[in-house]
């Protein structure tokens, strides 16, 4: 099976990166983006890795200086040193608790690297099937809703597949219906990040007029029970993502009735290991699955990319072209947009994109190498 790879040097750097336009979700408004980079070496070769993790603990609990905390004092030690496959990494990992961002992190650099040794696509290394995964795009919170109807126009104009709307209490129902009235036909989805209660059941009552794709964490990201009763109520399938850190959580949703769809992001979970884990469980259990974005540098979009070419992905992605996220990104080539609304799948050995080594140093804040 794997390849064995001995995981001998390892850097992590804090890089900051400037979005190329603010990003507001019901958590509030984001102008810059932080994220821990991990590089992994073997043999001369590199892999990399991408910490999803915020620098406030909103989305999740863990920030880039607990991540940073939990690869250093516990993580990297589990590994460094090591001979092992990408397979085996999580397993290494898994006796520590939590902290899923910072394991993917490094699980992923794993994975990168394994598969540039083997010299192979890391979408093939995964079991990754197509060539190119349909694009959607997530639109924050505007200031008002013509300025929402200008930027939805824009992008349906730059060829993405769906659209998905960030939604909070005040700017719900009122906004779908007229971006509905606009735009009929558009797939259209909306994401409250756990913004709201059961209490407000009939905002959603009303939101399932609306021919929505899906409703994306509605509720309280540890809330199984309510998102099932909520559920219940609706026709439009739930969708859950904060909800869903690991295997053992999709399977109690999906018992549960507390979703009908499941947003996978790698770094929410722990890495590529779980995220399989959690695509064929769905996939068996004929749940469609798509995959969520943080607005990862071009580093860890390549490996959603990679991830996202995996046969249960039917839904169309928060996987953006790089230039919806950054004026320039930390990989070459770019991710562009193709004509029918894809993103294609790199076909070089790992991620399949360069690091721009130039700029990874211009934006890294802090850099720490850690030597077997
Ligand atoms: O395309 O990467 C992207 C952004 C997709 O809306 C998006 N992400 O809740 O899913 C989310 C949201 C997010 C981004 C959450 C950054 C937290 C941080």
């Amino acid at each position: 099976m794997g390849f064995k790879l001995k995981l001998e040097r390892v850097e992590l750097r804090l890089v900051e990166l400037e979005l190329a336009q603010p990003f507001e979700t019901s958590f509030g408004r984001e102008a810059r983006r932080r994220a821990l980079i991990v590089r992994l070496s073997s043999g001369g070769a590199h892999g990399y890795g991408e910490c999803v993790a915020g620098s406030g603990p909103w989305y999740s609990y863990e920030t880039t200086e607990t991540a940073w905390h939990a690869l250093k004092d516990f993580l990297i030690p589990r590994v460094l040193g090591k001979e092992l496959e990408a397979a085996t990494v999580w397993d290494e990992l898994a006796p520590i608790r939590g902290h899923n961002m910072a394991k993917a992190a490094l699980e992923m650099a794993a994975w990168d690297l394994e598969a540039k040794l083997e010299g192979k696509p890391l979408a093939k290394l995964l079991g990754g099937e197509k060539e190119k995964i349909p694009s959607g795009v997530s639109i924050g919170i505007q200031a008002n809703i013509s300025d929402l109807l200008r930027e939805i126009e824009r992008r349906l104009e730059e060829g993405y597949q769906r659209i998905k709307l960030k939604i909070k209490p005040g700017w719900d129902v009122e906004v779908i219906e007229e971006v509905r009235g606009r735009f009929p036909e558009v797939k259209l989805q909306v994401d409250a990040n756990a913004a709201y209660r059961l209490a407000d059941k009939e905002v959603f009552k009303k939101l399932d007029q609306f021919n929505l794709l899906l409703i994306e964490q509605p509720l309280a990201y540890d809330d199984l029970a309510d998102h099932a009763a909520l559920q219940r109520e609706l026709e439009t399938p739930l969708c859950l993502d904060e909800s869903i850190p690991s295997l053992n959580a999709a399977k109690a949703a999906l018992a549960l009735g507390s979703c009908r769809v499941i947003n996978i992001k790698p770094g929410r979970v722990g890495g590529f290991t779980p995220a399989r884990a959690i695509h064929d469980h769905c996939l068996e259990k004929n749940i469609l699955v798509w995959c969520g974005g943080m607005l990862e540098t071009g580093i860890g979009r390549a490996h959603n990319v990679a991830l996202a070419s995996l046969p249960g992905f039917i839904l169309p992605n928060d996987i953006s072209a790089s230039r919806r996220y950054y004026q320039q990104d930390l990989v070459e080539p770019e991710f562009t947009l193709n004509a029918d609304g894809t993103i294609s799948v790199p076909q070089g050995p790992g991620i399949g994109v360069e690091v721009v080594e130039e700029l990874l140093e211009r934006v890294t804040l802090h850099r720490e190498e850690f030597v077997a």
